[in-house]
């Protein structure tokens, strides 16, 4: 009999045929989150489940003394941050996540962000198309700020930080610091980058990128004291997790002009509130949690995941695990 599973994130023919092959698939087939009746009901009768923490939510006791089979929770994301890991160990369920295979895609959409804030492309590009452009000349209203030979800052160096700093380095010429829990020589090698504490990056740095992942330690990592020591001219990126940032800091630290301005792709709360005050600044530059999103890679995150649910109902080691 093959192993029942719990399919909670939407997937391609190809995907579902591969898993398919060795497990009984269950799928929610509805749209955004996943109601707690079903979860509950199905994470009862199942020994694999396939999400992301936007699909079931937290990973925890509350859920797992509901699931005496489950062996296996995969994650389409490189972030964890929905596995309780230490209630996920006393069950002895292995959590898996996608690594790697979106490194590049993300750096790309975290320089799309640097580039569109620092030259205020979403602006005016409204600009454009609510019919202001009406003159050619005297444009000193619409400058933006350089990119090229400025300072960047990268809270969190890992994979996707390394990428984010290849582009910084050789496309545009950026002076690289950092700050990470580690040092990591090979960036400081490849990139010239420089380790140095919070509070220096901060206050020297142009652009400020976060790029860490969500745990206890970086809960609110960017809070009032960190934005008042950034320049008053810099720009602030997170392309993290919403909850890496204290939101309330952040509208204050635009509102006050403390800040040039901010690019984001996640919020505390996801989706974004519609009254949420950090949508009504023309220099915040806002997308909605898209990082991965081309069709190519969450093609390759998927498929990962999906070999890493196999892998563990197959008795076989899974390729990427967080939780052991
Ligand atoms: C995911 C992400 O696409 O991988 C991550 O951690 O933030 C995104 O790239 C998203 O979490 C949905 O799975």
């Amino acid at each position: 009999m093959k192993p029942k599973v719990f399919i909670a994130y939407p997937i391609t023919r190809n995907v579902e045929d591969f898993i398919a092959t060795y497990c009984e698939i269950h799928k929610w087939e509805g749209k955004g989150r996943v109601p707690t009746d079903t979860l509950l009901e199905k994470i009862a009768e199942v020994e694999g489940v396939y999400t992301s923490g936007s699909m079931t939510g937290p990973i925890n006791e509350e859920l797992l003394k509901h699931a005496p089979l489950l062996k296996v929770v995969s994650n389409v994301s490189v972030g964890y941050n929905n596995f309780d890991l230490a209630a996920m160990k006393s069950h002895h369920v292995i959590g898996t996540n996608t690594p790697n295979v979106l490194n590049e895609t993300v750096a790309d959409l975290a320089f799309g962000l640097l580039l569109a804030t620092a030259r205020r492309i979403s602006e005016l590009d409204h600009f454009v198309k609510e019919g202001s452009w009406t003159r050619t000349t005297d444009y000193v209203d619409l400058y933006g700020k350089d990119v090229h030979g400025t300072k960047l800052g990268i809270i969190g160096m890992g994979r996707i930080g390394e990428a984010i700093a290849k582009r910084a380095k050789f496309g545009f010429d950026m002076d690289i610091r950092y700050h990470n829990r580690n040092r990591n020589h090979e960036a400081e090698k490849a990139y010239a980058a420089e380790y140095c504490d919070l509070d220096s990056l901060l206050m020297t740095s142009d652009y400020v990128l976060l790029m860490t992942p969500l745990t206890k330690a970086t809960f609110h990592l960017m809070g009032e004291k960190e934005f008042n020591l950034m320049k008053e001219n810099a720009v602030f990126i997170n392309v993290s997790r919403g909850q890496t940032v204290d939101e309330q800091a952040l509208i204050e630290a635009v509102e006050n002009n403390k800040i040039y301005g901010a690019g984001l792709d996640v919020f505390e709360t996801e989706p974004v509130a519609r009254d949420n005050p950090l949508l009504k600044f023309p220099n915040v530059v806002t997308v909605p949690h898209i990082g991965s999103a081309t069709a190519k890679t969450e093609e390759a995150m998927a498929m990962r995941a999906a070999e890493n649910l196999v892998a563990v109902l197959t008795g076989k080691e899974p390729i990427d695990p967080v939780v052991t």
